[in-house]
């Protein structure tokens, strides 16, 4: 993770200290820092979207995504295209039971020789009980 990431990661674990018990605020980063992805999830907070980051961090050609997957079925990504070290591509994350778990992962992809997502980051679960 870049030092950049290490500081967007204390501002997560603030957010998660001042919200409730049981919301998931992660991040994950890809293995070789192409990037970082963030999940926030927010049970019974109506002011408090879900909503999933991709920080894309290298000018290498390649694409960054967050992941996931929830243990009822549900899929989503998000994925930073528009070019390097510009910002956070954030949206919004539907769908969702507020039970069960959630599951992502952090990858990279080159679409201009695309291989699919590579260099993901270990899967990560968190409970989504509210
Ligand atoms: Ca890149």
């Amino acid at each position: 993770m870049t030092v950049a990431g290490v500081a967007s990661g204390i501002v997560a674990v603030l957010a998660l200290t001042a919200g409730p018990a049981n919301a998931v605020a992660a991040w994950g980063s890809t293995t070789q820092g192409e990037g970082d992805g963030f999940f926030e999830n927010w049970p019974n907070r109506e002011n408090y979207p879900d909503q999933a980051g991709a920080i894309d961090r290298k000018k290498d050609g390649m694409s960054v995504a967050i992941r996931w997957t929830s243990s009822s079925g549900t899929t989503g990504e998000c994925v930073d295209k528009n070019g390097a070290n510009n910002g956070t591509t954030l949206c919004t994350v539907t769908g969702l039971n507020q039970r069960g778990t959630v599951t992502f992962k952090v990858c990279a992809r080159d679409y201009s020789n695309d291989i699919g997502w590579i260099n993901c980051s270990r899967p990560d679960s968190h409970p989504l009980t509210p």
